[in-house]
């Protein structure tokens, strides 16, 4: 069955959250409708009628590569509900039937929900994946306790088909001016995961810090990685290699993509700190804990540089699956032009030698060498002439625009923590712009995605993490994933506003924006 675009309309134009008040007896929860998802989901149609009712002799049926994600929505499903959920290769009817099969879009599925009993439909597991997120969110928020909940467990009835918008929906967090540990990045990936974002993208040096381990090059973590060297002093860390490979796996077990980001030939204080001979002089400069941005570079001329910049690339390539490897190239005001030219023109085909798509912030775009490289816009203006001249020899395009999408923005004047230089960005902000119109001189079809950068100078644990992101990176997510007839505010507000329940169950202590009714 073909849901048209009509149904979308149709269907976000119902009310959200119906209150069924039963004469006599104490008021009924309220349902959850079948559109109640963040991110907006492409087509439903609910079907009059009761849905279904999740009970201890429900089990989940799966086999073959749908078997992991069959496992993870029972793992969701049993501490709320207490039932025992088993996962089984066939389970006639009152079954949770996983099912792969041709047909569906990438990421895409189909949710037919009845009865009788649910039928989760797609052609690769990422798929199944972004349809139990969905699933998750139909049962009421209770479903996010630790501890079994007595009450009825009932998922509305109905279809659901549903597609990305775009292939790369993306978060970043900054790991240079603030380390994160493992458990915290793990934590980010949980929660992202839920709303379909499919990038995490590691900011993993800068002038503060240096956080993945190099083999050939020890001491940028030895010096770069050591106590003290977050900003203000605090903090300080880095990845193992272990650590990384372990964070590339739970991610893809959430199928979350890691994209690791060197950044080059600015904001490398950490490294010359470690090795003086990446500066032009030979001098070390004093390790930097303020701020500031623009005053260090990598010496162009130098050897040196190269084979620093080609063993970074190689270990760093050497440990992630993923397509893509972020180059940075943002801010270098310390590079002269021509000597930025220089450098794109022998570090970005460097990216390709090692197998991965060269991704970088917009300021690559200047260099003829970024033509089939993936540019990240961070920009206020809707207009780019670099970006397009790049676009048309074949660069695509992820959009972090600062006024919408940083995550490390202020929401208002008295936001504590963040930074302002953006703006301040309330949930609205995040949310009402349109990535198919953000850059005039940019086509739609060379847009990969969208991505909410979280710089850390102001972050010290997952508490700010936490509230910075949520909710605005659900704002992103929608942007990335909705189509665009699903861009509702008043639609998205309601959603968001009946999610906060979950979000303190689960621990996760976001803004109490004043735009959303929270219920
Ligand atoms: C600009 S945006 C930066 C970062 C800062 C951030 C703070 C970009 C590519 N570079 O170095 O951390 O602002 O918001």
């Amino acid at each position: 069955m073909r849901l048209t675009r009509l149904a979308v309309v149709l269907v976000t134009a119902l009310p959200l959250v119906t209150a069924t008040a039963s004469a006599g007896g104490p008021p009924k929860r309220p349902a959850i409708a079948l559109t109640d998802v963040l991110p907006a989901v492409a087509e439903a149609s609910p079907a009059p009628g009761d849905g279904f009712r999740l009970t201890s002799g429900t089990v989940i049926t799966a086999s073959g590569a749908a078997l992991p994600v069959a496992t993870q929505l029972a793992e969701a499903l049993r501490p709320g509900t207490g039932f025992p959920l088993p996962v089984v290769a066939d389970g006639g009817a009152r079954a949770i039937a996983l099912v792969l099969e041709p047909g569906h879009p990438d990421e895409g599925y189909r949710l037919d929900i009845g009865p009788a009993g649910v039928a989760l439909r797609a052609t690769l597991p990422a798929g199944l994946f972004a349809g139990v997120q969905t699933l998750r969110q139909l049962l009421p928020p209770e479903i996010e306790s630790t501890s079994p909940q007595r009450r009825r467990w009932v998922l509305p009835g109905g279809t659901i088909v549903d597609r990305p918008r775009y292939a790369y929906r993306g978060a970043m967090l900054d790991l240079a001016r603030h380390f994160h540990e493992p458990a915290e990045i793990r934590r980010y990936i949980d929660q992202l995961s839920r709303f379909k974002i499919n990038h995490l993208h590691l900011h993993l040096s800068d002038d503060q810090g240096w956080r993945i381990r190099i083999d050939s090059w020890p001491r940028l973590t030895e010096v770069g990685g050591a106590p003290g060297t977050g900003v203000g002093g605090d903090g300080g860390g880095f990845l193992t290699k272990d650590d990384y490979r372990e964070l590339v796996r739970y991610a893809a077990d959430r199928f979350v993509t890691i994209v690791p980001e060197i950044d080059m030939p600015g904001h490398v204080n950490a490294a010359q700190v470690a090795y003086p001979e990446l500066t032009c002089d030979g001098v070390a400069p004093r390790p930097r804990t303020d701020m500031r941005v623009g005053y260090s570079s990598l010496c162009v001329s130098a050897d040196v540089t190269y084979r620093f910049a080609e063993d970074v690339i190689r270990e760093l390539a050497e440990m992630t699956p993923g397509p893509y490897l972020h180059i940075g190239g943002d801010e270098a005001m310390s590079t002269p032009h021509g000597s930025y030219l220089t450098f794109q023109k022998r570090v970005l085909p460097l990216v390709r030698k090692y197998g991965k798509i060269p991704y970088g912030w917009h300021e690559i775009a200047q260099s003829p060498s970024a033509a089939g490289a993936v540019i990240q816009f961070w920009g206020r203006e809707r207009t780019s002439p670099s970006v397009a001249t790049a676009v048309a020899a074949g660069a695509r395009v992820v959009l972090s625009p600062a006024n919408r999408s940083y995550l490390d923005m202020k929401y208002d004047m008295l936001t504590p923590g963040g930074l302002a230089w953006a703006g301040y960005i309330e949930v609205r902000t995040a949310y009402d712009w349109d990535p198919a119109r953000l850059l005039s001189d940019v086509p739609e079809s060379a847009v990969l995605g969208v991505e909410a950068p979280l710089w850390s100078e102001t972050l010290r644990d997952s508490t700010d993490i936490d509230f910075l992101a949520f909710p605005r990176l659900v704002a992103i997510a929608e942007l990335g994933w909705s189509p665009r007839a699903a861009h509702d505010w008043s639609s998205f507000r309601a959603r968001l506003g009946a999610y906060g329940p979950r979000w303190i169950r689960d621990g996760v202590g976001f803004h109490r924006s004043p735009q959303i009714n929270w219920s």
